[in-house]
């Protein structure tokens, strides 16, 4: 096992030092300022609200935000794209989108509040990963409309960080300004991280050896097992970031390095509940769903009780008021469904990292040859001598004894799948026509 270095305990801040009291209190103000906000700017709210029978006056504890209607991602889409902003378009400081895979994209949009905002809750997260003052951050997150470069960029120097904006990309290029800079701290997608450790084996380089000291990894699902394995191959800490676009970018909650249990929710800023993914009931903490989120002092686009399609569940604080989220297992979207029981691309993770033949190189290929859905893992063999045979078994045996998911899988020379610069693309679709 490599050692892990020694990260000092951060001071906290004002918010992070509050009584879970003081921070209700100070949610319940800004939620009813939100609510106020909303419906008097955004023609959207006005006409949900009405139709569903509740003002803001009626809002006077957090427990009656479940009256009030949810926000889903084609609300966004149908006011593409400026038309869920509250506020004039010129104090509208800058705009981020998602690519979105089908359709239109996302447009979301910042007033310069929002921003100061938006950086202080980044260098809070950065802080929580391990990161501090001085510190060198190399942002291999993309730069652009997506939230994760130009995020992590303005919150590693709120931080007082050095900041390194490489983007994504370039992988051999990646390694050398890491050997050159040498960097304290990168801010990657988990899969990524991986490509950019290939290529430093593919080039001699020794990734334990490197002067990294955290990874603050997110945009997508991860699952501790692929902590395990950055941790040993890198000998950094790997700690999780949340975030998305619709409710700010990078930094809505991040994992503290010294408890690695759990991802805090900066509740002064976005308030989040879980519901049942199907009837949206509000479900008690604890319990797993659908994460749902209400922005607290967003002024250009607030976002009221915006689901998130991300499950996972609430957990209390254990160093902080604010509550911590558990892993994502993934987004409800992603959720596949063979011979009627659900998986995930997480759990096909898990599994597939506990047989050191396998690679974390993988993708879930769904066909429909009969009636039936069939998954198929392609997934590289560690090395070329891997008996492969041997692997694809233990893979398939696993995943059915832990999921009760019957699966094919197909082991591949390695570097044989394509890597991503950025999110992974897990989920393979090619059954076609209706699903
Ligand atoms: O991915 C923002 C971000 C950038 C977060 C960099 C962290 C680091 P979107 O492109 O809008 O924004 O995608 C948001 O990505 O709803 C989750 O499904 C997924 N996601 C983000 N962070 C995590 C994470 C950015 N730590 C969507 N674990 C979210 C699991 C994550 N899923």
């Amino acid at each position: 096992m490599n050692p892990l270095p020694e990260i000092p305990a951060p001071a906290h801040d004002d918010a992070e030092r509050m009584s879970v009291e003081e921070l209700r209190a100070l949610q319940t103000e800004r939620m009813a300022w939100t609510l106020n906000h909303a419906y008097t700017n955004v023609p959207h709210y006005k006409s949900a609200f009405d139709e569903a029978g509740v003002h803001p006056r009626d809002f006077k504890k957090p427990a009656d935000l479940k009256h009030f209607p949810f926000t889903a991602k084609k609300d966004l889409r149908d006011n593409y794209p400026f038309g869920m902003f509250a506020v004039p378009r010129e104090q509208v400081a800058r705009i981020h989108a998602s690519s979105g895979t089908t359709g239109k994209a996302t447009v979301v949009g910042y007033t310069k509040t929002d921003l100061e905002n938006w950086a202080s809750v980044g260098a809070r997260s950065l802080r929580a990963a391990g990161v501090r003052p001085g510190d060198r951050v190399h942002v291999a997150y993309g730069y652009g409309l997506f939230t994760g470069g130009l995020g992590v960029h303005y919150a590693a120097e709120a931080l007082g960080a050095t900041v390194i904006p490489i983007s994504g990309g370039q992988t051999a290029r990646q390694v050398r300004l890491i050997q050159d800079f040498e960097p304290d701290a990168i801010c990657v997608t988990p899969s990524y991280l991986l490509a950019i450790i290939d290529e430093m084996v593919k080039q001699g380089i020794d990734p334990a050896a490197t002067s990294l000291r955290v990874a603050v990894l997110g945009a997508e699902p991860w699952t501790d097992a692929m902590r395990a394995e950055i941790e040993e191959r890198l000998a950094v800490h790997a700690v999780d970031i949340y975030g998305l676009s619709e409710v700010m970018g990078p930094g809505v909650g991040n994992e503290d390095v010294a408890e690695k249990d759990g991802t805090y929710l900066w509740e002064d800023h976005f308030y989040p509940e879980i519901v049942d993914p199907g009837t949206g009931e509000v479900l008690p903490d604890g319990a797993q769903g659908e994460l749902v989120f209400t922005s607290l002092t967003k002024e250009a686009m607030p976002v009221i009780r915006y689901r998130t399609r991300d499950l996972t569940r609430l957990l209390p604080g254990l160093s902080r008021p604010m509550r911590r989220m558990e892993r994502i297992t993934g987004r409800s979207d992603d959720m596949m469904i063979v011979r009627g029981v659900n998986v995930f691309p997480s759990q096909i993770e898990e599994e597939l990292l506990t047989i050191a033949g396998l690679a974390p190189h993988f993708v879930c290929v769904l066909t429909r040859p009969g009636r039936l859905d069939e998954l198929c893992v392609r997934v590289e063999a560690r090395e070329a001598s891997v008996d492969r045979d041997a692997a694809a078994s233990r893979l398939a045996f696993g995943v059915k004894e832990r999921f009760g998911v019957t699966v094919t899988v197909d082991v591949l020379d390695p570097g044989a799948l394509e890597r991503s610069q950025g999110k992974a693309q897990r989920i393979l679709d090619m059954r076609g026509g209706e699903k």
